[in-house]
């Protein structure tokens, strides 16, 4: 894994090209650390994942896998799920502040449910979806049953699942799993100039938003207006809030502080 710092911006990169950027368990701890500390920084305020080489990431490594599968204890293989997918998309989906994920190349399995936990998905017209679970006798993890149906409805969720096929990034867009589908050789370009637009935006209303849609998704109507009037109580009272207003007024460009 590597972190990259441009400004504001952390561009978060899986990087075992030769692996297609499979996840074995050096991946997943080193990956698990990196999020969590763009997540607690609040110089960061936006941040990209994207994948080194042909893939954006394969999911777990099965090299690896079936070396713990056939090896003396077949059982500590339950913990990485708890230990490592589960905080790391924790950590990915509740971040208070935009998450772009930069789909290079094939993401599958859990490196797919890894880009479904992300505010935007900028898709290579290469790249493609793999809900590959189902082909190795796996149920689904790192929160794919949550964001998939919400990205795609229930029925095309349950078709990705039960089979598993790479969905081009034509279909991704078509499904309403793209946000935008980019030439290859524009993808890194197209990924920096809308992360450092989001970076330099109000990310205490940006992250407010982010929390917002997330918990109307398991809320009622009226929880849900309950929370937004918290997170408007939150941003009306913000720096940012005041001087954009000021600024539309007077008819100048707003300068976010992101607070
Ligand atoms: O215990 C637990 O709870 C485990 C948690 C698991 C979470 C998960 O992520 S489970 C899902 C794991 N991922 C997969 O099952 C994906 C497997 N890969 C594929 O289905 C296909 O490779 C792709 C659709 C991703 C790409 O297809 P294609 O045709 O472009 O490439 P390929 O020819 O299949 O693969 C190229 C090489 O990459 C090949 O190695 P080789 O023959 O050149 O030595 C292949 O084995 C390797 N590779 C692909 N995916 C993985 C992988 N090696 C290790 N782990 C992988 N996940």
């Amino acid at each position: 894994m590597l972190v990259e710092r441009a400004g504001a911006v952390a561009t978060i990169r899986f990087n075992r090209p030769d692996a297609l950027n499979a996840l074995d368990l050096a991946t997943k701890e080193l990956l698990l650390e990196i999020v969590r500390d763009v997540a607690a920084d609040e110089a960061v305020r936006c941040v990209v994942l994207t994948g080194t080489g042909r893939a954006f990431c394969v999911g777990q490594d099965l090299k690896e896998h079936i070396g713990i599968l056939t090896g003396p204890d077949p059982g500590s293989r339950l913990n990485t799920v708890p230990e490592h997918y589960n905080p790391t998309v924790t950590a990915l989906a509740t971040m208070p502040k935009p998450v772009i994920a930069a789909v290079n190349g094939v993401a599958a399995g859990a490196g797919a449910s890894y880009a479904f936990a992300a505010d935007v998905r900028l898709v290579a017209e290469s790249a493609g979806f793999n809900l590959a679970f189902a082909q190795i006798a796996l149920s689904c993890d790192t929160g794919a049953s949550w964001t998939l149906p919400r990205l795609v409805g229930p029925t095309r969720a349950m078709d990705l699942l039960y089979s598993p096929r790479t969905i081009t990034s034509a279909e991704a867009l078509d499904w309403g799993i793209a946000t935008e589908v980019v030439p290859d050789d524009a993808l890194a370009e197209r990924a920096a100039t809308l992360a450092s637009r989001l970076a330099a935006g109000p990310t205490l209303a940006l992250a407010s938003m982010r929390a917002a849609v997330r918990y109307a998704a398991t809320h009622g109507l009226e929880d849900a207006l309950a929370f937004e009037a918290e997170k408007m109580a939150l941003t009306g009272a913000s720096g940012d809030h005041g001087a954009a207003v000021e600024a539309f007024l007077t008819k100048q460009p707003p300068v976010f502080h992101g607070r």
